[in-house]
């Protein structure tokens, strides 16, 4: 490829499954071109949110967002695509409900930052680790893109 292989991690959060919404996040990465490699359903287990959350563990909200997280199925995604770490970061909006534009999944899904609708990695480093810590490799799948980005390959 002329790009560098890029992947991320997405996860519709327990509210965003509550709320229905699995499917306009799904839809908003296919419109845009990017290419799902990979895609479980799962109530997520203790040992995962703890090293997905480790940087927060001393935060005064950190309890509450684990149990936020644990509070129903979320749904984890691969996405693969040019620049799909810095891309999904602005589709999915600022952390903060009200700092978040219009257009973009939590600017247009949520109004606090406790119940922000969905997750994406922040850094091609933070998407590897990520990736394989909700993943297997078993689990990803490699298929072969015969659209709009195999002239780019
Ligand atoms: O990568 P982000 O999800 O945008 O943001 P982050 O890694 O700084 O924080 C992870 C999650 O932790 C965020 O999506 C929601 C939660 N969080 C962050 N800051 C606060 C918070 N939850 C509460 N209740 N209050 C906060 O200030």
């Amino acid at each position: 490829p002329s790009w560098t292989r890029e992947r991320t991690l997405v996860a519709v959060k327990p509210d965003g499954v509550q709320r229905r919404l699995v499917g306009d996040v799904i839809q908003r990465f296919e419109r845009r071109g990017f290419k799902l490699v990979g895609m479980k359903m799962l109530q997520a287990p203790e040992r995962i949110l703890a090293e997905h959350y480790h940087d927060l563990q001393r935060k005064p909200f950190y309890p509450a967002l684990i149990s936020y997280m644990s509070s129903g199925p979320v749904v984890a995604m691969v996405w693969e695509g040019p620049n799909v770490v810095c891309t999904s970061r602005a589709m999915i909006g600022h952390t903060n409900s009200a700092k978040a534009a219009p257009g973009t999944i939590r600017g247009d899904f949520s109004t606090h930052v406790s119940r922000n609708v969905i997750h994406a990695s922040d850094s091609v480093e933070g998407a590897q680790r990520e990736i394989q810590l909700w993943f297997q490799s078993s689990e990803l799948v490699d298929w072969a893109d015969e659209g709009h980005l195999s002239s780019i390959y």
